[in-house]
């Protein structure tokens, strides 16, 4: 896969994608990821990418002449094609299922938006998709490529250290993760539930499950509502939901 993200801050990027999974990925070679200055691609001397708004409101707005200058030019810098996406508030809410969406693709082409916002032909006429990552004001939308590119590589086979990771992830089968604990098995008092020591695999895999849908079931009942939960795991929650 190959990531490219236009922004006018690229240097924001360097510390996230030279740590951790980022950088194995990059390492393995399963992404590329190439950061393009939006300055570069602006057309006075002075690499104006903001404007004033039309119409008269206060603030400045991303120009588009910068914007499909670059993407073009990105474009033509090779021959797959993915989708164009703004990150900007505006956008349709992010979430596992867009990641995995987006980790189906060749190529993505990121576009931060910043100010006020980016001039409407951009939205029409440039990105085919756009993204928010949550109901709150950003600064812009380069911390918003980050954990967008972070989720979708994670996603791509092999991005992980284990190849059952990326499953295991909480949101992966639409529920909270259980609680999990490593050693020592005491700690100030503190105890690893008596299950998890038991070598029973049958037992733990189910105490697993419960505790899962009971952390959804207290914290997220907006995800069990529509999670695939069995007859009798809805009966089972019903009667071990602690009564607020
Ligand atoms: Cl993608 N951009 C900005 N500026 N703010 C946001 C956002 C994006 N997603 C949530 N808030």
């Amino acid at each position: 896969m190959r990531i490219d993200i236009l922004t006018i801050f690229p240097g924001m990027f360097r510390g996230p994608f030279e740590e951790s999974i980022v950088k194995r990925a990059v390492d393995k070679g399963l992404v590329q990821v190439f950061l393009h200055d939006i300055r570069d691609y602006a057309s006075d001397k002075h690499r104006t990418v903001d404007d004033y708004v039309f119409g008269g409101t206060q603030g400045m707005l991303m120009k588009a002449e910068p914007l499909f200058a670059a993407v073009e030019d990105v474009q033509s810098q090779a021959p797959e094609r993915g989708p164009i996406v703004l990150l900007t508030p505006q956008g349709r809410l992010f979430s596992q299922e867009v990641a995995a969406e987006l980790a189906g693709h060749d190529r993505l082409i990121l576009i931060c938006g910043h100010y006020e916002g980016v001039d409407a032909r951009v939205h029409e006429h440039l990105a085919t998709d756009e993204i928010s990552i949550g109901d709150y004001v950003l600064s812009g939308g380069e911390l918003a490529a980050m954990v967008v590119v972070d989720a979708v590589v994670r996603q791509i086979p092999g991005a992980l250290g284990s190849p059952l990771s990326s499953a295991d992830d909480s949101f992966a089968h639409g529920l909270l993760e259980h609680p999990q604990y490593t050693r020592p098995a005491d700690f100030r008092g503190m105890k690893v539930p008596e299950v998890l020591l038991s070598g029973n695999h049958a037992e733990i895999a189910r105490w697993r499950r419960q505790q899962s849908l009971l952390r959804t079931a207290k914290r997220r009942p907006d995800l069990l509502a529509r999670a695939d939960l069995t007859d009798e795991e809805r009966q089972w929650l019903l009667t071990n939901l602690p009564n607020q």
